[in-house]
Parts: structure tokens; sequence; C-alpha cells
């Protein structure tokens, strides 16, 4: 599929999608929307692929928010069907097998701050500013913000945020761990990248299974929890993976990984 709206490029194992509407601030139209996930089938198909990282084209904006002058459009059905839309690509995103970072380089508003919540992490740049201003549109969010901003940094906050609409400054956004780090504009990129290296050089089958024990251990009882994880620490145990992390402990070497199950 050609991209209009979204640039996609991979390169050293990390695949980089850029929201590539700067005149509309890389506000989420249904077309781009179909671009992201046709972008999503692809890196779940290549297997080289380790990390993606999500930002926006353009000085000003990560994303924001979904198009107003298309969602004035929608009756009842097509809202549902956006929404629907959205939601599903969204839970993609959190559900993807490698971590996703998110590196907001401006605003994240409304469907823009939830893409961002649902992503591993966030970096942010000091420009960057957070909010769910759908309360002051007369509707509310509708890509997950209310459930993912609570779980995130607790439903007293997230309630303030949704019922006033008001946006958030990155220094404030990572006081309340809405982001993990602040970086300058200009090193936003470079600083997400280190990252993302260092995630790439682990195994894949390692980086799955703590993504899955943690995702899936929010929604359940400690002790359920745990049980993910030894399901999860099994699975790492019987790959090629991890008998190559650990022989290559004891060889005092670095460790090659390849991502395979094989035991
Ligand atoms: N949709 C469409 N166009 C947008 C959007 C948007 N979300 N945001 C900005 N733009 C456009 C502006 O209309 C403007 O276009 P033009 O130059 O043609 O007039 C251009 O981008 C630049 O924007 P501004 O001139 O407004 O730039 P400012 O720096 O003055 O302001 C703001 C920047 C504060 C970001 C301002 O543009 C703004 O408030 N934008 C709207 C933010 C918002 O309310 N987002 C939430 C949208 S609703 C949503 O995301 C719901 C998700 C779930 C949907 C479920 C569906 C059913």
């Amino acid at each position: 599929m050609t991209h209009e709206n979204i640039i996609f490029e991979v390169a050293e194992g990390i695949a980089t999608i850029t929201f590539n509407r700067p005149k509309a601030l890389n506000a989420l139209n249904g077309q781009l929307l179909d671009e992201l996930s046709a972008a999503l089938d692809e890196i779940e198909a290549d297997e080289e692929i380790r990390v993606l990282v999500l930002t926006g084209a353009g000085e000003k904006s990560f994303v924001a928010g979904a198009d107003i002058t298309e969602l004035a459009t929608f009756n009842t059905l097509q809202g549902k069907l956006f929404s629907r839309k959205g939601q599903l690509i969204i839970t993609r995103l959190q559900e993807l097998p490698i971590p996703v970072i998110a590196a907001v380089n401006g605003f994240a508003l409304g469907g823009g701050s939830e893409m961002a919540l649902a992503c591993d992490f966030i970096y942010a740049s000091d420009n960057a500013m957070f909010g769910l201003p759908e309360i002051t549109l007369g509707i509310i969010p509708g890509f997950g913000g209310t459930q993912r901003l609570p779980r995130l940094i607790g439903s007293n906050r997230a309630k303030e945020m949704i019922f006033t609409g008001k946006l958030i400054p990155a220094a404030e956004a990572e006081k309340i761990g809405l982001v993990n780090r602040v970086f300058s504009r200009e090193s936003l990129m470079e600083e997400t990248l280190i990252t993302a290296r260092a995630i790439a050089t682990k195994g894949k089958v390692s980086l799955r299974a703590a993504k899955q024990a943690v995702n899936n251990g929010l929604n359940v009882d400690l002790a359920t929890g745990c049980q993910i994880e030894v399901d999860a620490f099994a699975i790492c145990m019987a790959s090629e993976d991890g008998k190559e992390g650990t022989h290559a402990f004891i060889e005092k070497r670095k460790p090659q990984f390849k991502g395979s199950l094989k035991g």
C-alpha cells in the first residue's frame, strides 16, 4: 500500500512511522488510519523488525487528535465505525509483539494522546502538550482514553484532564508518570533511537514475553499475574534466545539473539 498520510521507514531493525499531515497538525482521518493499519500488517510480517517508534511530522505536533472536519460530517453509525476502527488499531499497537515507543514532538491531543497511551512508553520533547480536549467539542474520548489514562496516572488525575479538557505540558506529564523522559526538541528522535537500538539488541522472544506478561498482568489479580509470568518465563527458557543468552554469559561473549522459539 502506498502511504500518503504516514511515512513508514525501517532501519537497523527499527520501524518508524511518522504521522504526516502537518498542515492539519497530523490529525487522524480515516485514510491515515487505514495506512497505519497496513503498516502494522507489514511490521507483524517482518521478522527483522524489533522495535516500532511513532512520531509526528513537523515541529509542532505529534497528532492533534481525530480530524475534526471529518468528525463533523459523521452520523451516529459513521461515528461508531470510526471509533471502532481507531480502537482496533490502537489495541493492535498495544498488543504488537514488539515494543512500541511514542516520540511525542508537540501536541498529542485527543486521539493523539490515546495513540501515545497505547504505546509501551512515551518520550516527549519539551514543547509537547498532552490532553483529552474532547469535552470541549461536546464529545468524550473515543479511542480508549477513558480507560488507558486512569490506568496510567490514576482515576483522579485522569478525570481532571477528561472533565476540563485542559492541556498539560511535557514537564507536568513527566511528573505524573504519563511520560517517561523529556528531551529538547532537537534531541528527541536521537534519544528515542538510542533506547530503540538498545532494545533491538535484546531477544525478540523475551521482549514479547515481557510485554505480554506486563500487559496481561495489569488486568488480573497478583496471583494470576504471577502465573502469567511463570508461563511467559517458561516460554523464554524453551527458546533458542534463552539458551543463547545464558550460554553467552557463561562463555563471556555477547549473545546473538535470533528470535526463534526452537529449543
Ligand atoms: N482536526 C482537523 N484539523 C486540525 C485539527 C484536528 N484535530 N487540529 C488542528 N487542525 C488544523 C487547524 O484547523 C488548522 O488548519 P487551517 O490552517 O487550515 O486553519 C491547522 O491545523 C493549524 O491549527 P491551528 O491554526 O489551530 O494551530 P494553533 O497553534 O493555533 O492551535 C491546537 C493548535 C491547540 C492544537 C488547535 O489546533 C486545536 O485545538 N486543535 C484541535 C485539538 C482537538 O480538539 N483534538 C481532539 C479532537 S477529537 C478526538 O481526537 C477524538 C478521538 C476519538 C474519536 C472517536 C470518533 C467517533
